[in-house]
């Protein structure tokens, strides 16, 4: 399917109010504590300042069935590293909580768990790296329509998301590592990496901070940037706001980590160099079928790590 006829009107506030409303409310508990956010906000507080390795096991925990384990090492926060010369180059995302949504642009905020740290792709995937998967034999030896967003360095583009299955799929068997895309949730909390803002530099998009229709770059509206042209995020993440709308895994229906081959839809994140500044909020969430292509969608890469 040729991605531009298919793909839907970006920026119809429209369709973000109808998608809103089907995201799940807050728990009902929080209400009359004195404002959810801020009960929200301190327990994520006390949940980010508990040690790396919360949660795994630690010296001394009984473990019946393997009576000599050794604990895990705990990956720290934001440490990096590549599978393979052409893998993409990854970062350690802690296990943590946080509050996912954003009532400004009418998306309910409830408080989201990561029960165990994971890996995401430290930038959008690149042609260079696309390349390589299609030279390898993957990928369907498919090269995206480039339209002249062919740079090396610059996010691949034109990809579905069956596209994007087909480069995990050989990024996994190239490493013996189980690639896939990140979830909607764990995009957002990798988007925000620790802060509670619109965006993970604060709450107003400012200048030249990403790539978007007002972000003060100087590809704003016109062609991605090379990845990593602005500032990473306290994760060391760059290019979470903008650029390209990223493919996650989740299903537009379900829970935000709900994932399935067959659904209609799949959930996008982040906004792209052609969106309005808040549809690049760490919140933001959009939808198309997984055969959709665009010259505005690309995808980063997430794995599980080991326990
Ligand atoms: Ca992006």
């Amino acid at each position: 399917m040729n991605s531009t006829e298919s793909k839907r009107a970006v920026g119809s506030p429209t369709v973000l109010v109808a998608n809103a409303s089907r995201q799940s409310a807050g728990p009902a508990w929080f209400t009359g504590l004195g404002g959810p956010r801020d009960v929200l906000k301190l327990f994520v507080a006390l949940v980010l300042a508990l040690p790396a390795n919360f949660g795994t096991a630690q010296e001394g925990d009984e473990s019946p069935q393997v009576e000599d384990a050794k604990p895990a090492a705990a990956p720290a926060t934001g440490s990096r590293f590549r599978d393979c010369a052409q893998c993409p180059e990854m970062a350690v995302a802690p296990a943590g909580a946080f509050i996912m949504g954003d009532a400004e642009i009418g998306l309910d905020e409830r408080t989201a768990t990561i029960a165990s740290p994971f890996a995401i792709g430290v930038h959008e995937v690149t042609f260079a790296q696309w390349n390589a998967c299609a030279e390898d034999g993957g990928c369907g030896g498919d090269r995206p329509n480039e339209q002249g967003f062919d740079g090396d360095a610059q996010p691949v583009v034109n990809v579905s998301w069956d596209d994007a299955q087909a480069y995990v799929g050989w990024l996994s068997r190239k490493t013996s590592q189980a690639y896939r895309l990140p979830n909607e949730t764990e995009w957002e909390y990798a988007a925000r990496a620790g802060v509670q803002t619109a965006y993970g530099w604060g709450d107003e998009a400012g200048s030249n901070r990403a790539n978007c229709d007002g972000c003060g770059s100087q590809w704003d509206g016109k062609i991605t940037a090379p990845v990593g042209s602005f500032a990473a995020n306290a994760w060391g993440l760059y290019d979470m706001h903008g650029n390209v709308h990223e493919w996650t895994q989740s299903c537009w229906e379900g829970p935000p980590n709900f994932s399935t081959e067959g659904c209609k839809d799949h959930v996008l994140r982040g906004g792209s160099y052609l969106e309005p500044t808040w549809m690049v909020r760490a919140a933001f969430r959009y939808g198309y079928a997984a055969d959709v292509r665009g010259n505005f969608i690309g995808f980063r890469v997430a794995r599980d790590m080991a326990p």
